[in-house]
């Protein structure tokens, strides 16, 4: 058996290999063994040989197979006409693309065209590298992302605390004897912000070395289940359950801050502003009784280490970012910050923070409703207002790479109109989904298999230090072109006069591609050699390792390794601690969390064969009974006359879906779960068995003016929804009916 790179036009040999590489589907980064005979991939396993993944992987590796396999997927560039979809050549596709783009921000002005990066672009090497060339070719502000549906408060508070939105430290899993939990659910997810693959054995042996796991989530789920001890809360609250806890904190003279004293400012500036909240006060709130907070911070700070952890439901909620940061005082009061077993931060073999902006808040504004950007970037949730609201800075077209934000973002119903009043859509992807199928033209980038990788993102928040590279496996056709390819092509007939120096550097960039420059950072990097060519880490050393490299566990970094200019960490940030304000108007003075008569509140879930919106046309990951369900609590199920998968109408300010209710104790009184990425049932996309399988998506229910005012960020977690009753049906995959309004 041998690595092969197997060129898909040679059919002559008979091949046999085993190909290593990494998973690009989800955070935590699986070593995988894909073995092939005469290029048909004949299994895809667990590369035991992968010294951070040791084996494991999940069930959606298999669709790397489906998706490189799939009749759906797009090879080669598609213009819409009015007879339907036509193949045309790549040169005609970009230059049309680019003439396009050019003509509308002539006319409109630059802010005209609008940009959207979806998720997968962070999985992707390419995308990663040169993504930017194409967005400063652009120079447009309108420039959006999945990160305001996602992680802008961990950013925020990254920037803020640490001087660089990328600088987010994970948790040290697998040293640690206390790990609590909130509002994640990494069994289901593999985590997130925490790239951790086979997370259940890791969690197991948390429990083996006598530790504890706790989970504090509104439903009780496949970590809740698992954990020691589980605590519902009240969606949206989390940030009064910590202000509580730091209450306690200081209160039973339980600071230790240790060696973080000497790292930080003002670190007991947070005791007055704590005051206020004693676990009595938030109690009822929280819906956590004030015994068990006492409780949960006695037990943080007897553990000989211990780490608090939030991820999206704490982040993409109304006090996303106030609780992201009460989140990172309570480690560094307790002295867990940059301690084994605590929340550490990593030692990449790429660094790609030196080369990335650091992040900056409110430079930039929206046209419409004035909402402050982060990073070059605006809130998601503004984006089919600057589509259709009239008026000088106006989205006439947009530039969609890798992201169905029909499915992904607040409203998408208004967004999905706002899509089809366009003068012109281009999209970066291979398949035609919710979103693009509003296109002009589809550009698709090659398969994961057809691309080599080397995770920029993941490698620098991953629970230890490891570094890999995978080679393709398949060649591409001739002709087929990668993202990055893609990007810089555009970009370059943006210009609309070239200078001699351009097309130098662009043809210098062609030709050199993701892999010069991620041998430069690997040689400058922590284990390079910098100067010294023939010493230390670089490409080709890693290309000889094909399962990757361990680099041992996480090590302290503070506090030379901040990014703010005086190595110090300050604790008093008026930024976050006035939004402290708005949680006492909510919660107290306006009591706004008090239920309007007969609402529930929403919230997402997650499944371990889904992937955000784009893993439903693999028939192996869908089948079976329908997913796309609404949990309810018993209690509120009997009080509404509901049945076990009776179809109900659920209904918020933005719309109402159809959708079969199951009826479960998994989840808190006065609260209901619908998970993300279905609605499949949109007429014109190229997704067959996906379109089999539609579901309906929760994001026509999540609002577009829901957010967490401080960050811009989406409140998708905690939206109030009205349930009314309708006819009875059997549960089966087509119970959950077309959207209706
Ligand atoms: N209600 C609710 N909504 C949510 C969430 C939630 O929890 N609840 N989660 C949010 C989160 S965390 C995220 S990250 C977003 C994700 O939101 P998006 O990023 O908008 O959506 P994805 O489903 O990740 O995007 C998938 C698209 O990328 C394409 N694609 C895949 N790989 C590649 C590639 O290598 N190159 C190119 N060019 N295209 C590729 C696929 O074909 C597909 O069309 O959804 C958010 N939406
Ligand atoms: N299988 C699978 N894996 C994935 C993805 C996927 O779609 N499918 N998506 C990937 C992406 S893009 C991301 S960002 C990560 C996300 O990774 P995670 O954050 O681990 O994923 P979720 O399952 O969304 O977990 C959120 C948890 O928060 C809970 N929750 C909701 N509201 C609240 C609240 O107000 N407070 C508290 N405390 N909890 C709350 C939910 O019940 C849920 O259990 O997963 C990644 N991995
Ligand atoms: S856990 Fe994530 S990286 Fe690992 S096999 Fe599954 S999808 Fe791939
Ligand atoms: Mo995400």
């Amino acid at each position: 058996m041998k690595t092969t790179i197997n060129n898909s036009n040679d059919t002559k040999t008979s091949q046999q290999g085993s190909h290593y590489r990494t998973c690009t589907l989800c955070e935590a980064m699986c070593g995988v063994e894909i073995k092939t005979q005469d290029n048909k991939i004949v299994s895809i396993k667990g590369d035991k040989q992968d010294p951070f993944s040791r084996g494991h992987i999940c069930p959606k590796a298999t669709a790397l197979q489906d998706l490189h396999e799939d009749p759906d997927r797009l090879k080669r560039p598609i213009e819409r006409t009015p007879s339907g979809w036509k193949e045309i050549s790549w040169e005609e596709a970009l230059n049309k693309t680019a003439d396009k783009l050019n003509s509308i921000q002539k006319k409109y002005g630059r802010d005209a065209v609008g940009t959207y990066l979806g998720n997968p672009n962070v999985h992707n090497m390419g995308a990663m590298l040169f993504g930017k060339d194409l967005l400063h070719a652009l120079r447009t502000k309108n420039k959006f992302s999945a990160t305001s549906v996602d992680q802008l408060p961990h950013h925020i508070v990254s920037h803020l605390l640490f001087g660089h939105q990328l600088m987010i430290p994970v948790p040290d899993i697998d040293r640690t004897d206390h790990f609590l939990i909130m509002g994640g659910n990494p069994i289901a997810s593999n985590g997130s912000i925490m790239s951790v693959p086979d997370v259940r054995n890791r969690l197991k042996a948390i429990k083996k070395r006598s530790g504890k796991v706790i989970v504090i989530d509104p439903r009780r789920s496949e970590t809740a289940e698992m954990a020691d001890q589980h605590h519902f809360i009240r969606p949206g609250t989390d940030a009064l359950l910590l202000l509580a806890m730091l209450n306690v904190v200081f209160d039973e003279k339980r600071c230790s801050p240790g060696k973080l004293k000497n790292t930080t400012e003002h670190l007991y500036s947070l005791q007055p502003v704590v005051a206020p909240y004693t676990p009595e006060r938030v109690a009822p709130i929280t819906g956590i009784s004030a015994e068990d907070i006492r409780q949960l911070v006695r037990e943080f700070c007897a553990a000989d280490n211990a780490v608090c952890y939030g991820r999206m439901g704490c982040s993409v909620q109304q006090f996303g970012t106030l609780t992201q940061y009460l989140i990172m005082m309570f480690n560094i009061i307790t002295g867990r910050l940059d301690s084994p077993g605590g929340m550490m931060f990593t030692h990449p073999a790429a660094d790609i923070l030196p080369k990335s902006g650091k992040g900056h808040i409110g430079r930039i504004k929206s046209r419409v409703r004035g909402l402050s950007g982060f990073g070059g970037e605006l809130p998601v949730s503004a984006l089919a207002e600057e589509i259709l609201t009239e008026g000088e800075g106006q989205i006439k077209a947009m530039v969609l790479a890798a992201g169905n934000p029909v499915l992904s973002t607040p409203n998408g119903m208004q967004l999905d109109n706002a899509f089809s009043k366009l003068e012109f859509m281009v999209a970066i992807d291979f398949y035609c989904n919710e979103s693009n199928r509003h296109a002009d033209i589809i550009l698709p980038p090659v398969s994961a298999l057809e691309r080599d990788h080397y995770d920029l993102i993941f490698h620098t928040l991953a629970v230890r230090n490891t570094a890999k590279y995978s080679e393709p496996l398949f060649k591409p056709e001739t002709g087929a072109k990668h993202d990055w390819q893609i990007f810089l092509e555009l970009a370059h007939r943006l210009k609309s006069k070239p200078t001699v120096k351009d097309t130098i550097n662009h043809k210098l960039k062609m030709a050199l591609g993701p892999q010069a420059l991620l041998d430069l950072l690997l040689r400058t990097g922590a284990y390079g050699g910098g100067l010294n060519l023939l010493k230390g880490l670089s490409l080709a050393e890693l290309k000889k390792k094909p399962h990757g490299i361990d680099l041992g566990p996480l090590r302290p970094k503070l506090p030379n390794g901040l990014y703010t200019r005086d190595k110090k960490i300050n604790m008093s940030l008026s930024f976050f601690t006035d939004d402290i304000k708005r949680l006492e108007r909510h919660f107290f003075d306006n009591k706004q969390h008090l239920n309007v008569k007969g609402s529930l509140l929403l919230i997402g879930r997650r499944h371990v064969r889904s992937n955000n919106t784009w893993l439903h046309n693999s028939h192996r990951l869908v089948k079976g009974k329908s997913r796309c369900t609404m949990m309810i609590h018993p209690t509120n199920a009997e009080a509404l006359g509901i049945k076990d998968n009776q179809t109900v109408k659920v209904t918020s300010r933005t719309g109402s879906v159809n959708i079969a209710a199951e009826i479960t104790d998994e989840l808190m009184p006065g609260v209901i779960s619908i998970p993300h990425g279905w609605g499949h049932n949109k007429e014109g996309t190229g997704w067959k068995i996906a379109e089999k399988n539609a579901g309906v998506s929760v994001n026509d229910l999540t609002d577009e003016l829901f957010l967490d005012d401080l960050s811009g960020n989406a409140a998708l977690n905690g939206v109030p929804v009205i349930i009314s009753v309708g006819k009875r049906r059997k549960r089966n995959r087509r119970a959950t009916d077309a959207t209706t309004r």
